[in-house]
């Protein structure tokens, strides 16, 4: 592999209804990533969706129409590595490693679990309580530097944080006794920021955009044609007042801040300039913008995933491809990680040695 300065990983699960919060916050940055010098690795993470139901005939679809979605919205899979999580073993291998760094403490902590859980906390699976450190292994396999997410992945990324810390810590002898030197894995940096951070729903401005909020209403898929596009921007739900001309004006108007956020995010642009042009607009007028806006951005997007989705062929190929490449950089940090733990790892089979 070429030397990079950086290693980029980022995942997003193939749990349908792929909507603008993904895009803006995760896939849109992924393509920018590109332009760095850094080793990109994006991943369909399967194991992830598991933690809740899938149909099995749905989930197979759904990871390709993620894939679909990365090489639509620009992820080119030569230079970047496209690849879903169960192809590659070492995912689930460090995993269990992690499992014993971990502290049950840390994980009680995490609030997408209890968002997630719900008050049915007994009937969750082990795998969503755990999905953290699936996390952290997924990242950690790869010793990625950088993992870009949105806002609300924030507290799961500490928390691969404080996994790789306390392994440094707690094999600190080994690590150096096998010649890695002072630490074994990163302290990874997540880039969460710009005004797409944190895409709120478009019917209630407290709530994440999300694909399992059960009003299509409240997100833009990125399966939704223009006229679709343009019914629920319109019928997004605002407040009576113009749009004020600086972003200080927009505290306390959560749907004001977030199609703003949304326009600047689109345009790549700041909050700021979008107030600078539409402040003191009627919202009538501002949403208008933000449909033609939407609909020369994800068109295209939303077409060319189309004319890959007839395709399967091609993009099992590509997840093949890029899963045999993620695999020849994890494989031998596991190989590293199994000597540091003390494990004896299998070396040449008998009849090969003779
Ligand atoms: N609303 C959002 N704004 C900005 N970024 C977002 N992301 C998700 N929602 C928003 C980012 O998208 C990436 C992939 O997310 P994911 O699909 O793996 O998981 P998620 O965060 O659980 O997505 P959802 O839509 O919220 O799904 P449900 O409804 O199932 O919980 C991540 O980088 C995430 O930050």
């Amino acid at each position: 592999m070429a030397a990079f300065k950086e290693l980029v990983f980022s995942g997003v699960q193939p749990t349908g209804n792929l909507h603008l919060g993904n895009y803006l916050g995760a896939i849109k940055r992924f393509v920018e990533m590109q332009a760095r010098d850094a080793q990109c690795l994006y991943c369909v993470v399967d194991m992830h969706a598991i933690t809740l139901w899938q149909d099995p005939e749905a989930l197979r679809g759904q990871i390709r129409e993620v894939t679909a979605a990365f090489l639509a919205a620009g992820i080119d899979p030569k230079k970047s590595i496209v690849f879903n999580q169960s192809q590659v073993p070492q995912h689930a291998e460090l995993a269990w490693i992690f499992n014993c760094v971990a502290r049950l403490g840390w994980l009680n902590r995490m609030t997408q679990f209890k968002d997630k859980a719900g008050k049915d906390r007994e009937n969750a699976s082990i795998g969503l309580y755990d999905y953290p450190v699936l996390m952290a292994a997924d990242i950690l396999a790869y010793r990625a530097t950088h993992v870009p997410v949105g806002e609300d992945q924030k507290q799961h990324l500490e928390l691969t944080r404080d996994i790789a810390q306390k392994f440094n810590t707690d094999f600190g002898d080994s690590i150096r006794a096998h010649g890695h030197g002072d630490g074994f894995f990163p302290l990874t940096e997540p880039l969460i920021g710009g005004p797409a951070a944190r895409v709120m729903s478009l019917r209630d401005g407290s709530k994440k955009m999300s694909k399992s909020d059960p009003s299509d209403n409240s997100r833009i898929n990125l399966t939704d044609d223009s006229d679709l596009i343009a019914q629920k921007v319109r019928k997004a739900k605002t407040d009576p007042d113009a749009l004020p001309s600086e972003t200080e004006g927009l505290k306390g108007r959560p749907e004001a801040d977030n199609l703003v956020g949304i326009f600047a995010a689109l345009s790549e642009t700041t909050r700021e300039a979008v107030l600078q042009q539409y402040g003191g607009a009627q919202f009538s007028a501002f949403k208008g913008a933000l449909v033609d806006l939407a609909v020369e951005k994800l068109a295209p997007i939303n077409a060319e995933m189309k004319r890959l989705s007839a395709d399967p062929a091609h993009i099992d190929a590509v997840l093949a491809d890029g899963a045999e490449r993620a695999e020849a950089i994890a494989a031998p940090t596991l190989d590293a990680v199994k000597d540091i733990v003390g494990f004896v790892r299998r070396g040449p089979r008998l009849s090969a040695v003779g």
